[in-house]
């Protein structure tokens, strides 16, 4: 039999976890040949919750499922693990500044970093959903100095499905006819969807679309403000497009984004697109066998130029504010 991959969950007993895991359990990430052992790292008054999810797990009796072990303590979760999904993250709370966001979350991500440089196997990769996710990644990543730096990611996934099925509508295509997508930039309001190189069954959606205004006023806002149209409606913010994203990330990572289409994903920078090198910005990437490419050569016109240095400011700003609280 084959040895189980190890992947670690941080936050595994939050709104999130409560998806991811059992997708993850059931085999939607590896497939239905490879088992998996989950790893599952929690604040230690959240581990009886977490005690009671395990039972849940167990109780579906996954045949992929072939382990989980909970803990309190990052050198001990993240021990060889193959993957890790940091998902657990502060929130921000009625009060907390900006700088208090990035403080408390900068603890946990320092500390997480060190963690999985110490404890992971050597072919980890990591990927960052907890908010803010590209500069705790980019904490995480410069914490880790023994690990590549390529092996950091940050999740954007979510924007990018969710601006497919936003171009869907609109046009009355099926999302599987939508490639090359575009999210840039930050996970935040500033992020910029960009479907300028977006295929609609081989035609370009800009094109196909027809209406600037639709792009500018309807389109980008909806998509960089679905998260708070969701809260507004839900009364929480957004739980299982959130892990189905997670999941679609680490898969595409892992095994390879399809032919003659790229998908979304936040990694450091080299450069390209004019992004400054080392931020943690979300590109057009292809992916295959774990690791990625920035797709090159893309034209970019003056309006999109203006969009991708608005989000690419605030996370130099982010960067400019974590360093000075010495934590990078
Ligand atoms: P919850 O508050 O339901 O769960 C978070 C869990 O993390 C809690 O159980 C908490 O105890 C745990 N946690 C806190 N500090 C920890 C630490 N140091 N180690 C381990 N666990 C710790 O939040 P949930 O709705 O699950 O969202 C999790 C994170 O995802 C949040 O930061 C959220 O903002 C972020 N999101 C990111 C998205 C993205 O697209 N990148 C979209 C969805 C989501 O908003």
């Amino acid at each position: 039999s084959k040895t189980p991959v190890k992947v670690a969950v941080t936050g595994a007993a939050g709104q999130i976890g409560y998806s991811l895991l059992f997708r993850i359990a059931s085999g939607a990430l590896f497939g239905p040949d490879t088992p998996v052992e989950l790893r599952l790292l929690e604040i230690t008054p959240a581990l009886g919750a977490l005690e009671g999810v395990v039972m849940e797990l167990d109780d579906c009796a996954f045949p992929t499922l072939a382990g989980v072990e909970i803990g309190d303590d990052a050198n001990t979760i993240f021990d060889g693990a193959n993957l890790a999904l940091l998902v657990g993250a502060r929130p921000r709370t009625k009060g907390m500044e900006r700088g208090d966001l990035l403080e408390a979350n900068g603890a946990i991500f320092t500390g997480q970093g060190k963690a999985l440089n110490d404890n992971a196997a050597d072919d980890i990769r990591i990927g960052v959903t907890g908010n803010p996710a590209n500069t705790n990644a980019l904490i995480a990543m410069t914490n880790a100095p023994d690990i590549p730096r390529e092996r950091f990611s940050a999740l954007t996934r979510l924007d990018h499905n969710r601006a497919i099925s936003q171009l869907a509508a609109k046009t009355g295509a099926s999302v599987t006819d939508i490639t090359k997508m575009t999210i840039w930039g930050n996970h935040s309001a500033t992020q910029y969807p960009d479907i300028f190189h977006a295929e609609i069954a081989g035609k370009n959606a800009a094109e196909v679309v027809g209406d600037q205004s639709w792009i500018e006023n309807d389109f980008i806002p909806t998509v960089a403000k679905r998260g708070a149209a969701i809260i507004e409606a839900r009364g929480s913010s957004s739980a299982a497009s959130a892990a189905s994203a997670t999941i679609d990330a680490a898969r595409d990572w892992l095994t390879g984004s399809k032919k003659d289409d790229w998908v979304s994903m936040a990694v450091v920078s080299d450069g390209s697109y004019g992004v400054p090198e080392g931020l943690i910005s979300s590109f057009p990437v292809t992916t295959s066998g774990g690791s990625w490419e920035i797709v090159q050569g893309l034209e970019i016109d003056d309006f999109s130029r203006t969009k991708i240095d608005a989000s690419t400011a605030e996370l130099a700003e982010e960067r400019d504010a974590v360093k000075e609280l010495g934590l990078i």
